[in-house]
């Protein structure tokens, strides 16, 4: 595969999460040579000096590409496909419009099933010792997540990827949140499921999640 990758400077922090697979898998579409420095949330790790340097967030994923430091799974993944991706492997849709429905679709995926309900239930759920219980938190973000759920399979019915003929972000996106819906058990519906199941069987993906369990 040509890549206009020249020397690899990549660096790719963090590990074991739905989040720190994003920009792993990302790289493995683009076919990118990285090296993994697979630090886990909670662990200590995030909160060192020499990270704390880096990403005074200490969260995770975190990516170093020569002088730039970025944090914010979306944007690493989108700088990662901005520089190095190419019609063969992954791309930012090229025009205006095309660029304007993945945007549409990234921030209604982590808005609204990632941050506003997935991640509420993982909080107050099984980090609850960290975050606090919050049982009428945890029944409306359930709720919440079927709702947002409803309206992505009633727009992916005949869909083969969320923006029409090419695979792109917004699909792994999409794909490591239905794989966490599926994780806390929420039914999802057969055309939904089979999506997933689908995109699941990527070899970039297989070799990701490979990847990204290393320190799980
Ligand atoms: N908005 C951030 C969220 C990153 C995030 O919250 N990461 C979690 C792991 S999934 C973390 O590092 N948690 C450690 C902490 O909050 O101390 C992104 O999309 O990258």
């Amino acid at each position: 595969m040509k890549s206009k990758q020249q020397k690899s400077k990549l660096i790719l922090w963090g590990a074991g999460t739905a989040r720190t697979l994003r920009p792993i898998w990302v790289a493995e579409e683009l076919g990118l040579i990285y090296k993994l420095n697979p630090i886990g949330p909670r662990t200590g790790e995030t909160q060192t000096d020499q990270y704390t340097e880096l990403n005074p967030k200490q969260k995770v994923p975190f990516c170093e590409d020569g002088d730039l430091g970025l944090s914010e799974t979306m944007a690493i993944s989108r700088y990662l496909i901005n520089k190095y991706g190419s019609p063969d492997t992954l791309q930012t849709p090229d025009t205006i419009e095309g660029r304007a429905k993945e945007d549409e679709w990234l921030a209604f995926i982590y808005g609204e099933l990632d941050e506003t309900s997935l991640y509420v239930m993982r909080r107050h759920g099984a980090l609850a010792s960290i975050y606090g219980e919050a049982p009428a938190a945890m029944d409306a973000a359930e709720a919440y997540v079927k709702r947002q759920l409803n309206v992505i399979h009633k727009y992916m019915r005949g869909r083969e990827y969320v923006l029409n003929e090419n695979f792109s972000l917004s699909d792994i996106f999409l794909t490591t949140c239905l794989n966490w819906v599926n994780a806390y058990e929420i039914e999802l519906e057969s055309e939904l499921e089979e999506y997933r199941a689908r995109i699941v069987q990527r070899k970039a993906y297989i070799k990701a999640k490979k990847v990204n369990q290393k320190n799980s």
